[in-house]
């Protein structure tokens, strides 16, 4: 009888101890988000869909570039190899080979909801090869080289219109004649006329993969509900258990994101680099 009582004491305790923890992780992982929002153009309850979108990518395996390159291709119809290998580059900020938590979040900020300037940086990046701040014919035609051979289907018959889309986005792009297009050409370029922000090569998704993400990835990954509790220092005297007090974190404290994460950003208009 004794050792039953001691046995159902300590099941208790380390039922205790593990909700505990589930409470500490779920408390960091709010945390973290909360973070993560300030610094991108996401919401709380954005950045948590996204953590739990991450974690369930991780859960079949590390986010390394074969990873990256398969989710990118599946979700946001990003299909040139290329660009593909130099989207992981942007999103793999401290360069280790992996995107981890943080990188994908802040990656997708840029890449789904981004700036013009965020734009014009994240696109520079991704045709300057060997990262010297300046972009080459070479360069861009590394970098328009697939899609337009895809498009095309015979490699030797393209060679020739790559050579001429080169060099109509070095007359757009080169301002002062170089042969080398800098980041100012570029951004004062763009900001000219948006169109030309992938003129080197197709490095953003479509739009409509993008507003197709946008409108469905909070209900597609919803993340755990968190009470006030968790969340809330006990001093305020707002603390409680009280079910009624369970909300999606964020929509009721965080009034300023819920601005932010309503609209859906419009994207600039995009066009074929063989249009230009
Ligand atoms: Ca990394
Ligand atoms: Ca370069």
């Amino acid at each position: 009888m004794k050792t039953s009582f001691r046995g159902y004491h300590l099941s208790r305790q380390n039922k205790m101890r593990e909700e505990d923890e589930r409470t500490r992780k779920q408390r960091q992982s709010y945390f973290k988000a909360e973070t993560l929002s300030r610094k991108t153009h996401f919401s709380i309850d954005e950045v948590r869909s996204l953590q739990v979108m991450y974690a369930e990518l991780i859960a079949m395996g590390k986010m390394d570039r074969l990873r990256f390159r398969e989710v990118m291709y599946s979700t946001f119809d990003i299909t040139d190899d290329v660009m593909l290998d130099r989207i992981f580059r942007v999103f793999d900020g401290n360069n280790d080979t992996l995107v981890d938590e943080t990188e994908w979040v802040q990656g997708l900020s840029t890449l789904l909801r981004g700036t013009l300037e965020e734009y014009i940086g994240f696109c520079y990046f991704i045709y300057d090869i060997n990262g010297d701040r300046l972009l080459g014919r070479d360069e861009l035609f590394f970098c328009l080289k697939n899609c337009l051979i895809r498009s095309a289907g015979i490699e030797e018959d393209v060679e020739e219109s790559i050579k001429d889309i080169v060099e109509i986005a070095m007359k757009k792009l080169d301002a002062d004649k170089n042969g080398k297009i800098s980041f100012s050409d570029f951004e004062t370029a763009v900001k000219d006329d948006p169109l030309l922000l992938e003129a080197c090569g197709p490095c953003l998704p479509p739009a409509k993969a993008v507003n197709d993400f946008l409108t469905t990835f909070t209900t597609t990954y919803k993340p755990p509900k968190i009470s006030l509790r968790m969340i809330l220092p006990k001093r305020t005297g707002l603390h409680t258990s009280r079910p009624g007090n369970q909300l999606h974190a964020g929509s009721a404290f965080h009034g300023s994101n819920s601005q932010r994460s309503s609209p859906v950003r419009k994207s600039p208009d995009r066009k074929s680099p063989g249009k230009h």
